[in-house]
């Protein structure tokens, strides 16, 4: 079926939606010229997750993960949010609540102009101390691993690694607005790295509608109540397109 008719057979449920949630991954990002992690040339593909984003390899090569993050930001600094992120925006003004619950850590979101952000894996633009955990404010000029000035420890990004527990107080906004939702977008998500994976299943057993968003089929599509599969950048836009005709009529 295409997906215009797909769209028009939500338009019944989309005019009884107050809350709305969007929960996305690294695809909302791809036509922003970010790579993703798993797709065949994604970043996991030249190095595996183990060998980088986490602890134990920080602590065994800090400057290796360091400058893998600052690729990586410099990548996202570099990229600018696509028709996907922006459409994402405007559901805001066509819902009373929207909540975005992104496992991204490039920031994109909030630079489309995005207002309720829930950071489930942390930011790429933010860094604290290994040890003290003081917030640390990069000077884009520095080189190599910086130290705390407060302890002397080494500075870490400011992402959520494999192994490591979700900031608590995000991970609770988000279950929150998954909870209380009436409508669940699950855009551009393997649907693999839990506990984040959790939420769109979750939302399925509260009954809510989910809409999956990917051009490939994961663990959620056989679930999702809508799988519009293809493209972000060009999907969202035609959801929202779908949403302000039938408002104006
Ligand atoms: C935890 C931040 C409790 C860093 C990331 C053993 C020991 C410990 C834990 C585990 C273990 N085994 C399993 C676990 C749990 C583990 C996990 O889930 N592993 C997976 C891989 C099996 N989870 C954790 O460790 C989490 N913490 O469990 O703590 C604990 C504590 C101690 C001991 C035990 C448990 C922490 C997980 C967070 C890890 N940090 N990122 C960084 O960025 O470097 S994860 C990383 O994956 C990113 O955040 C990313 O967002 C996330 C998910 O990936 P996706 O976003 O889905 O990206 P992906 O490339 O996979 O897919 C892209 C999709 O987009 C595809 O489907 C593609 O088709 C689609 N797409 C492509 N183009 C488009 C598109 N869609 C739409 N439009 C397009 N144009
Ligand atoms: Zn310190």
């Amino acid at each position: 079926m295409l997906i215009a008719d797909k769209l028009r057979e939500l338009r019944h449920i989309l005019s009884e939606v107050n809350h709305v949630v969007v929960f996305t991954g690294a695809g909302i990002s791809a036509e922003s010229g970010v790579p993703t992690f798993r797709s065949p040339d994604g970043i996991w593909a030249k190095f595996k997750p183990e060998e980088l984003a986490n602890i134990n390899a920080f602590m065994a090569n800090p400057q290796r993960v360091w400058e893998w993050y600052e690729h990586r930001r410099t990548v996202v600094d570099q990229a600018t949010p696509n028709p996907g992120h922006y459409a994402i925006v405007a559901l805001e003004s066509l819902f009373d609540r929207v909540d975005v619950i992104t496992q991204n850590v490039d920031g994109l979101h909030a630079r489309a102009g995005s207002r309720r952000i829930h950071e489930l894996h942390g930011s790429l633009h933010a860094h604290r101390c290994l040890e003290c955990s003081t917030p640390y404010d990069l000077a884009a000029t520095e080189e190599g691993v910086p130290h705390c000035p407060s302890c002397g420890g080494l500075i870490r990004p400011g992402v959520v690694w494999f192994g490591e527990d979700l900031p608590q107080d995000v991970w609770q906004r988000a279950e929150t607005s998954t909870r209380e939702c009436d409508l669940f977008l699950s855009v551009g998500t393997s649907t693999v790295v839990y506990p984040a994976a959790q939420l769109p299943f979750l939302a399925l057993s509260l009954g809510k509608h989910v809409i999956e968003v990917n051009p490939e089929a994961t663990d959620l599509t056989r679930h999702a109540d809508t799988v519009l599969q293809g493209a972000a950048g060009e999907i969202l836009p035609e959801l929202v397109a779908t949403i302000r005709s039938d408002r104006s009529k």
